[in-house]
């Protein structure tokens, strides 16, 4: 990692309304319209720039396109980085993560020290981004568990209709998880989608930069291709109490069948690693 400047000081605070607090639960996202100060969004382009230009992400295979088969050779049109925070520790030290702490713990009703968080950034490259599609993100997630969580979506650049800003389903929070299946219906591409969303009543939420959305897991969320001149850089946090194992796993078969592929994956980053180390 090349030298960067030191993160920012500040003391900016953003804390949401209970306004805010009614309408998250009454449509399943809220956005605010800053939460992060200038200078320490500068220093967040710098970080991110850095983790997509090296494409390692914070551990073997943490760096992949969502959107075409794990490791597949050409251009990355929807690449996202897993953890950063693990690669850039700073990351957990922003304004960005103490008033996303603050307004997740609101809008979930919880205190602030019940929330573990996580990272991630995804990009959607100038004029061949591609769609994120209909998706809930607890569809992702481990069968086993039962959450109590919220994300927090900030772009780093505008986030306009055009170039990928998150469009949500008002009140989809409150439906079942839906079946989703992987795009391309190939579990080595690592995004899902479902066809069984009700899209009609959607809303887009263009975003400044730095501005933030806050979804919950269930909520209904898309982002379109990007067909602007410049690229959309997003580092999302998902928030959340420690999960608890459920009494019967979720049936989320596509979740099965993509874990297979990661596994076999790892197992290639692994050896790859091995040879690398060998080769020094
Ligand atoms: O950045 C995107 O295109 C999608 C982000 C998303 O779906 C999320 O953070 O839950």
């Amino acid at each position: 990692m090349t030298s960067r400047p030191p993160l920012p000081t500040s003391t900016f605070e953003v804390s949401p309304t209970d306004e805010d607090v009614d309408s998250f639960h009454e449509l399943g996202y809220a956005s605010f319209e800053r939460i992060t100060t200038d200078d320490e969004l500068e220093w967040l382009r710098a970080v991110y720039d850095e983790l997509f230009a090296e494409k390692t992400g914070a551990f073997p295979g943490g760096y992949f396109d969502l959107a075409r088969p794990y490791d597949a050779p050409g251009q990355d049109r929807l690449p996202q980085i897993l953890v950063p925070e693990l690669r850039v520790p700073e990351l957990r030290d922003t304004t960005y993560a103490r008033n996303g702490r603050r307004i997740a713990s609101a809008l979930l009703g919880v205190p602030e020290d019940t929330l573990q968080t996580w990272g991630h950034m995804i990009l959607k490259p100038a004029r061949y981004g591609s769609e994120t599609p209909w998706h809930q993100d607890e569809a992702y997630w481990d069968i086993e568990l039962a959450y109590n969580a919220i994300g927090a979506w900030m772009p780093l650049d505008p986030a306009t209709v055009d170039s990928g800003c998150l469009h949500f389903v008002p009140g989809s929070h409150r439906g079942p998880v839906l079946r989703h299946r992987h795009i391309s219906d190939d579990p080595a591409v690592h995004g899902l989608w479902t066809d069984e969303a009700e899209t009609a009543d959607a809303v887009a939420v263009p975003l400044p930069a730095g501005g933030t959305t806050f979804h919950h897991p269930r909520t209904l969320h898309h982002a379109g291709p990007n067909t602007t001149d410049v690229q959309r850089r997003a580092y999302a946090n998902e928030f959340q109490q420690a999960p608890t194992r459920r009494d019967v796993a979720a049936d989320h078969p596509w979740v099965t069948e993509g874990q297979v592929e990661w596994e076999k994956r790892d197992k290639i980053q692994a050896a790859l690693a091995h040879r690398d180390a060998r080769a020094r």
